[in-house]
């Protein structure tokens, strides 16, 4: 059992590397088929689901999936552990059924699992959760499990950018933090040091303010119309707090996802009319 997981997030590891729209940590979509892009997960098992029976790769041979922050989040042990590791296998495993065409980007909570930083969530120091959980089930594998897991979340792409000028990530840096980020990290692969603060991997995943002038700069320095990021919890699944950024949440029942095409181009207006109901998916 536990080889079987290794195994696993070892080849879901190389499918993550070899993914051939990858260039250094980014992905490039080009100008062709459709997209679907999902939010923070954080353990949502439904949405999940939800998610893979929405996209329909198997029927949409152009389609893409994006998802985003899977751990830390959902299901708990006997004992209160975070089994949250189990979706991400099952991740992995939907990675693996479309190599090219499933992306997982990389989230701040997945920085904090690799870096072993603490991270709250709900009032519960996450990691701990989720070591403990593995510990618990792994047994003397239990740490062979964690270096698998840290390899695979250390081996995601940061963000996405489409053809069309949509660009996908976690977060973005913090206003106070624009002058610090280095774009240049988008054409290389990542080391860990790039996930502590104020490494750039960092400071694009844990962002949380972005004044107007700073989407404006960052659009131009990227080169995007419109952004569309996960991390801020949003009521309604999705948020759109500038004309040029639309925030996605698919780790609730309240949650969206979106679906867009590859070939349009979109303001953050017109990606929040195609937001989906997560609860309207059978
Ligand atoms: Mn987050």
């Amino acid at each position: 059992m536990p080889q079987t997981i290794l195994d696993l997030l070892h080849r879901a590891t190389q499918a993550n590397t070899q993914d051939r729209y990858r260039h250094g940590s980014l992905i490039r979509l080009p100008s062709q088929g459709s997209l679907v892009v999902a939010g923070d997960i954080h353990g949502h098992r439904r949405n999940f689901e939800r998610i893979v029976s929405f996209s329909d790769l198997a029927s949409y041979a152009d389609r893409h999936a994006v998802l985003q922050e899977i751990i830390h989040g959902g299901p708990q042990d006997t004992s209160g552990g975070c089994l949250s590791y189990k979706l991400l296998f099952d991740v992995a495993r939907y990675k693996l059924n479309f190599p090219d065409r499933v992306h997982v980007i990389m989230g701040n909570h997945d920085t904090a699992f690799i870096t072993g930083s603490e991270v709250m969530k709900d009032g519960k120091e996450m990691n701990r959760a989720l070591s403990a959980a593995i510990e618990r089930e792994f047994q003397h594998s239990c740490e062979d499990i964690k270096d698998a897991i840290k390899e695979f979340l250390l081996s995601q792409p940061l963000a996405v950018r489409c053809d069309n000028k949509i660009w996908i990530s976690h977060s973005l840096p913090d206003d106070k933090f624009m002058d610090t980020f280095d774009p240049e990290i988008m054409n290389r692969r990542l080391e860990v040091g790039d996930l502590c603060k104020p490494g750039s991997a960092y400071l694009l995943t844990w962002g949380r303010h972005h004044s107007k002038s700073s989407l404006d700069k960052l659009a131009r320095l990227l080169d995007v119309d419109t952004f569309v990021l996960g991390h801020q919890h949003t009521q309604q699944g999705w948020s759109r707090p500038a004309d040029n950024l639309l925030i996605i949440a698919s780790d609730h029942n309240h949650g969206c996802v979106l679906k867009t095409d590859l070939i349009t181009s979109y303001t953050a207006d017109k990606l929040a009319e195609l937001c989906v109901p997560l609860a309207a998916i059978p």
